[in-house]
């Protein structure tokens, strides 16, 4: 098949490996001005990409967008008008609120999201770490987007396990759920995901998990707030010696995924007039180191 990948960085860089070695031919869609790109994972050789040719989005037969939540806005007035009506067009960051972006930008194509729990560091400019084996999960929020199940097969193939999903959006609350118990945490303590399994920290995972599985219930996503704590220590301890991804964005002092992880979550339970103190308490405290930035 012929990828366009919309995003260059870590994500985006490792399927766009993954999916070459798979014998699929991959282009790159990014902001940067240039025609080609070299990645490679370490210790392995390096392959040089295509970027930004419009003709190879026209002929794309998938596109896969691997940009943060807050920069799929930008990315899809950049590519719209030059993507075919039929081709399948896959959204894949944490958190959620694009959807009905991507509905009412491209009405006519195949519209799938998608949740991943690889790990990918960039090491260097070029060079990318596959820090953690994962999983994917693949969904439509359309009609045509629901027929794309072969998606999966062909992501499977590709960067396994990947798993084709009835309700997607299910999927994406249960993933929503964690990076919201593990991200904000992590960030304002600048530790590992394992921080969060020290006993001091339970007080404070419960009012969460709390209030995330009250807000879950509310969207049809029947869930408790036992399942939503362990299963969100289930992936510290998996992971507990990575950094989360929010972490890494404030260390680095980028834009984090806040809006789109808690505020998303926040957003709905105003809808449903249900309260989220100490999600509401992380989310500014985030926001507030988020504006430090310029200051310092
Ligand atoms: O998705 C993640 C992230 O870092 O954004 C978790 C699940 C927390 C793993 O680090």
């Amino acid at each position: 098949m012929r990828f366009t990948i919309v995003g260059a960085g870590a994500v985006g860089s490792l399927w766009a490996l993954k999916l070459h070695e798979a014998g699929h031919s991959v282009q790159f869609w990014t902001r940067q001005s240039t025609d080609t790109l070299i990645r490679h994972q370490e210790g392995s050789p390096q392959k040089v990409f295509t970027a930004n040719s419009l003709e190879l989005v026209q002929e794309s037969d998938c596109l896969l967008f691997c940009v943060k939540a807050f920069q799929v806005k930008e990315a899809l007035s950049s590519i719209a008008a030059h993507v075919h009506k039929d081709t399948p067009v896959v959204f894949l960051h944490n958190g959620m609120g694009t959807a009905e972006l991507a509905l009412s930008t491209l009405p006519n194509n195949p519209l799938l999201l998608a949740t991943t729990s690889h790990g990918s560091l960039k090491v260097s400019e070029e060079t990318i770490k596959h820090t953690g084996l994962g999983e994917t999960r693949l969904g439509g929020i359309n009609s045509t987007g629901n027929q794309c199940d072969f998606l999966a097969e062909v992501f499977q193939h590709a960067l396994p396990p990947c798993y084709w999903e009835r309700s997607i959006e299910r999927a994406l609350w249960k993933k929503l759920a964690i990076n919201c118990m593990i991200n904000p945490l992590t960030a304002l303590l600048q530790a590992q995901n394992g921080v969060i399994t020290d006993p001091q920290y339970r007080t404070q995972l419960d009012a969460l998990s709390d209030e995330i599985s009250l807000v879950m219930c509310a969207e049809g996503m029947a869930t408790s707030a036992k399942e939503v704590f362990d299963s969100a220590i289930a992936v510290a301890t998996a992971t507990a010696e990575n950094y989360s991804s929010m972490n890494r964005d404030v260390y680095y002092r980028r834009p984090s995924e806040i809006e789109a992880i808690t505020g998303f979550l926040i957003h709905r339970a105003s809808i449903h007039g249900i309260a989220t103190p100490e999600n509401t308490r992380l989310y500014h405290a985030i926001k507030e180191l988020e504006q430090s930035y310029d200051h310092t």
